[in-house]
């Protein structure tokens, strides 16, 4: 799944699902994402570009990229499990720009409905 935010912010990721885990903690499911990249971010840095990474915030759990420095078209392809609990919650996912002395910059952000990735091929 691609999904796309302003096109000045665009963040390009990808979304995937697994099976669901052993009955032994059938109240829960896995859910596999896959950071892919994004293309055309914001210039952040005075000299320079930007340094992105990746937060992703899904059931209360998060999982960070590791920064890729000097890019405006960052390709992490960097892949997370969270354990969820209910498919009710939204994925938060924000883009940053790591910089070494102050504080990092908020980039961009895009919000995907746990439920509206449930639509077909989810393994039970
Ligand atoms: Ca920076």
């Amino acid at each position: 799944m691609l999904a796309r935010v302003a096109p000045e912010r665009q963040l390009v990721y990808q979304l995937q699902r697994t099976s669901l885990i052993s009955p032994i903690v059938a109240k829960g499911a896995k859910l596999r994402i896959t950071v892919v990249g994004g293309k055309g971010l914001p210039k952040m840095d005075r000299f320079g570009k930007a340094d992105p990474y990746v937060v992703l915030n899904v059931d209360g759990q998060k999982a960070k990229t590791r920064i890729l420095k000097k890019t405006l078209d960052p390709v992490w392809e960097e892949t997370f499990d969270f354990y969820i609990r209910s498919f009710d919650s939204q994925i938060l996912v924000e883009c940053f720009d790591w910089d070494f002395a102050d504080s990092h910059d908020f980039m961009g952000c895009v919000e995907v409905e746990m439920g509206s990735l449930l639509e077909g091929d989810v393994d039970e």
